[in-house]
């Protein structure tokens, strides 16, 4: 037999730990920890570890699959449709030429793509996309963005001038992190590549500093530290009571802010009316601590405020995140070692680069407008929670063929049931992932991509959240399942076919061929090691001793840490307005913090609704293998005890919690871990894709996000943000 123990990382989530995969005759056996990575060091999580059971699954789709249809009809979505095996050039001749034909018929604005969230963690698919979206130009693209961090992108946006610029928190130097709305402990941390972010936030209290986790509930990481406990969506009322204080206790170094920010002036009016006393019935936090906390920001020599998906996805995720930063500008912390930082990918040009990328993005997000709603595009893409009402509403730019590539939105965007029904719709949809889970099931094609581990990968989007830089890449470490092909592999063909009707891919296949002249093969991976080569540590194409991708996977299989730490007054690189200079004065913004004294909640639906993730969980798509689900793991939701009380709901028993939108019922577990009025429930569960995973299927549960509202006027206005926490909801015992 033949053993071998290859280096590389998880990308089930943003740390990207280390592993070692235990191959044996090609087949991929055991994963464990890397205790020569770096910075995991020896540290991976349970989901990380079961990986080995998604790849050789049982229920993993190996083969392209054809929906069979019992009564012939498009729209049978009869339970009694199948799938049955296909070959892959017979798939992808029906596929192309059914897309020709609605691109002839309807315009580009007939298609649409839903790049669901292990898509970023794959950079040879993000960039493949860009084909599509250049051959395509009206091509309706959307992602779990809005669902997650579209926020962060426009609040980037509008405060530095560039969607990508991001700041992280330095977690490895602060004495103060403020930690809201995120949950580290089980989520290992978002926007924040930091491996074992536990025991970072562990040392920052053994060297004598403090975390505080403000949210609703009393989360795995509030119970390791301290616990503020918010009404949900109270947020932006906080931020604005610790910018008020700031400025009218004078705690803020307005000499340093004039250097750095314009309209900090405006900044201190839009915060006025916010007194901690004027805001308390909103946030349930007492002045005092409001006051004591922004004393505590200002006076820390290294504090920060980190905010993740709590407060991204109320009804003003984008003007949260402005205040959050905001916060950390006037508390002197932003930029600064210990504060909120900035990572950069050192290339040569890379500010005029990052000018020209974010002068360009700033052009899409003001041009480009959607169909519903008329939601300016995020990089390109368009709010998730309408996607229903662009497939099924008539006229120029309906979707007529829809692709789903790693996504699952039926579970994962506010009204399942109504996304279900358009899909039927379709005159073509087409999915690309492991298993044929809920959205796929209403697909006309299946196609199997490659699992992580049998692809080659460098983590793009991640290199500049990691508070100590690295560069790791690898190679596949086994060779495909069955008849996966990568999803780049997939785009790559349908492109070469679409180039024979399409004039856009026409033309990419032209520069492509004029490019093989020269010996250049234009792939995902040229562009990877580009990036490599010119960043950071790179070897400029052999200019320096230094890195490529083969050198990183042959040399350093590890990883090759860069510096131990990010580098500090770098704003004038990463902001690109004139002068480097932060820009606070935004009419956007403005109407955003107008809109909180408007907020109106609809009668009978007392209590608030929260999301809960777990830590054998990964949104919808880990509850199939046996090793996370074992002990009869089920779906709860967590409702405190006076609530239960006064409904009369007993531990264990089945709760109906009910919205304007819809109902769902689970069992209840009684908790004094959560602020009163407060339910939380986990997302991703409710499982019934027909033909696919049976574990999944039979954990039962419920798709909370049947409670969400995919209405035009529910959707976040500057990000397209679909509201997911934070709901009016009310609770009562089931039957
Ligand atoms: N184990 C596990 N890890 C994961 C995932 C998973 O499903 N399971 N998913 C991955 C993904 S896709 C992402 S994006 C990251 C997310 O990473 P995080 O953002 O760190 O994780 P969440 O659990 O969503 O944390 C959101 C927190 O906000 C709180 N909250 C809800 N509403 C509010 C509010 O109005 N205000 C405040 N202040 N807090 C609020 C919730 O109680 C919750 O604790 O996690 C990733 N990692
Ligand atoms: N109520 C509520 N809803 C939420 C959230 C919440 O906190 N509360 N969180 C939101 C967030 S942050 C996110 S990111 C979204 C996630 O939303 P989605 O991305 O739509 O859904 P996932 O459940 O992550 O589904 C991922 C799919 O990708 C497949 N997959 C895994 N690896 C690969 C691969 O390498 N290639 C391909 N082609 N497929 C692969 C999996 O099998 C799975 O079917 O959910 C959002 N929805
Ligand atoms: S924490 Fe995330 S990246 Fe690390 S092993 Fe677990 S799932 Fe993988
Ligand atoms: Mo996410």
């Amino acid at each position: 037999m033949n053993v071998s123990h290859e280096p590389t990382f998880c990308r089930i989530c943003e740390p990207l730990c280390g592993m070692i995969a235990t191959v044996e005759d090609g087949r991929l056996v055991a994963l464990r920890p890397d205790k020569d990575h770096p910075v995991s060091a020896g540290f991976a999580c349970q989901k990380g570890i079961a990986f080995s059971e998604v790849v050789n699954d049982p229920d993993r789709v190996t083969t392209p699959l054809r929906r069979t249809r019992v009564d012939g009809l498009r729209a049978s979505g009869s339970s009694e449709d199948g799938f049955e095996p296909v070959s892959w050039d017979e798939a992808m001749a029906d596929i192309a030429s059914r897309v020709a034909a609605v691109h002839r018929d309807h315009g580009s604005g007939g298609i649409g793509w839903y790049f669901g969230n292990p898509g970023a963690f794959n950079y040879s698919y993000t960039i493949a996309l860009q084909s599509m979206t250049f051959g395509f130009p009206r091509m309706h693209l959307f992602t779990a963005g809005s669902q997650d961090v579209n926020n962060r992108f426009v609040a980037s946006q509008l405060l530095y001038g560039s969607p990508l610029a991001l700041p992280v928190p330095d977690v490895l130097r602060t004495d103060l992190l403020v930690v809201m709305g995120a949950n580290p402990v089980v989520s290992h941390g978002s926007v924040l590549t930091a491996p074992r972010i536990r025991d970072r936030m562990h040392d920052i209290v053994k060297r004598g500093g403090r975390v505080l986790v403000i949210d609703p509930r009393r989360t795995e990481t509030a119970a390791q530290f301290e616990w503020l406990g918010i009404v949900p969506d109270g947020d932006a009322f906080l931020l604005l009571s610790l910018l008020q204080v700031m400025f009218s206790e004078n705690l803020a170094d307005r000499a340093r802010l004039a250097r750095h920010a314009d309209g900090v002036d405006w900044l201190e009016q839009l915060a006025r009316p916010f007194s901690p006393e004027a805001t308390e019935a909103h946030t349930g936090i007492d002045p005092g601590t409001v006051r004591a906390l922004a004393r505590d920001l200002v006076r820390t020599e290294r504090a920060a405020v980190y905010g993740r998906v709590g407060t991204s996805i109320g009804e003003n995720g984008t003007l949260t995140t402005y205040l959050i930063d905001a916060v950390n500008l006037v508390a002197g912390n932003l930029d600064v070692p210990g504060g909120s930082m900035f990572g950069r990918l050192g290339i040569p040009g890379e500010r005029w680069l990052t000018k020209a990328g974010g002068a360009l993005l700033r052009g899409v997000y003001t041009r480009r407008r959607s169909r519903i709603g008329g939601f300016p595009a995020v990089l390109g893409s368009e709010p998730a929670a309408v996607m229903a009402k662009e497939i099924t509403t008539p006229g120029r730019g309906q979707i007529k063929a829809l692709f789903v590539g790693a996504g699952n939105p039926v579970l994962s965007v506010p009204n399942g049931d109504e996304l279900e029904r358009a899909l039927e719709s379709l005159d073509l949809m087409v999915g690309i992932d492991l298993y044929v889970n809920e959205t796929l099931a209403h697909c006309d094609y299946v196609l199997p991509a490659t699992s992580m581990y049998e692809r080659d990968d460098f983590p793009l989007p991640f290199q500049t959240l990691q508070p100590t830089p690295l560069r790791q890449a690898t190679e596949a470490v086994i060779a495909p399942v069955g008849q996966a092909r990568a999803e780049w592999q997939i785009i790559d063909d349908l492109a070469g076919r679409l180039s024979r009707t399409t004039p856009g891919f026409a033309l990419l296949a032209g520069v492509r061929k004029v490019l093989s002249l020269f010996g250049a093969r234009l792939s995902p991976r040229m562009l990877a090691d580009a990036v490599i080569r010119l960043s950071e540590g790179g070897d400029r194409f052999g200019l320096r001793r230094g890195l490529s991708f083969s050198k990183l996977t042959r040399e350093h299989p590890h990883g090759a840490v860069l510096a131990r730490y990010l580098r500090g007054g770098v704003l004038r690189d990463v902001v690109v307005y004139r002068g480097g200079r932060v820009r606070l004065r935004h009419d956007s913004i403005g109407a955003e913090v107008d809109k909180l004294s408007r907020r109106r909640v609809p009668d009978g639906y007392p209590m608030r609704l929260i999301g809960m993730r777990e830590a054998r969980s990964e949104n919808s798509w880990l509850h199939n293998a046996p090793l996370l689900m074992r002990g009869g793991r089920a779906q709860h939701a967590l409702v405190h005890a006076d609530d239960a009380a006064a409904a009369g709901i007993d531990d264990g028993d089945l709760v109906r919690i009910a919205s304007p939108h819809g109902e769902i019922e689970l069992p209840a577990t009684v908790t004094k871990d959560i602020v009163a009025g407060v339910v939380a429930v986990p997302h991703g569960w409710g499982h019934k894709g027909t033909a696919g995973w049976r574990v999944a299927n039979s954990a039962g549960g419920a798709n909370v996000n049947r409670l969400m509202s995919s209405a035009v006027d529910d959707v976040e206005s500057l990000a397209g943000m679909a509201r997911l926490t934070g709901v009016p909801v009310r609770i009562s015992p089931s039957g």
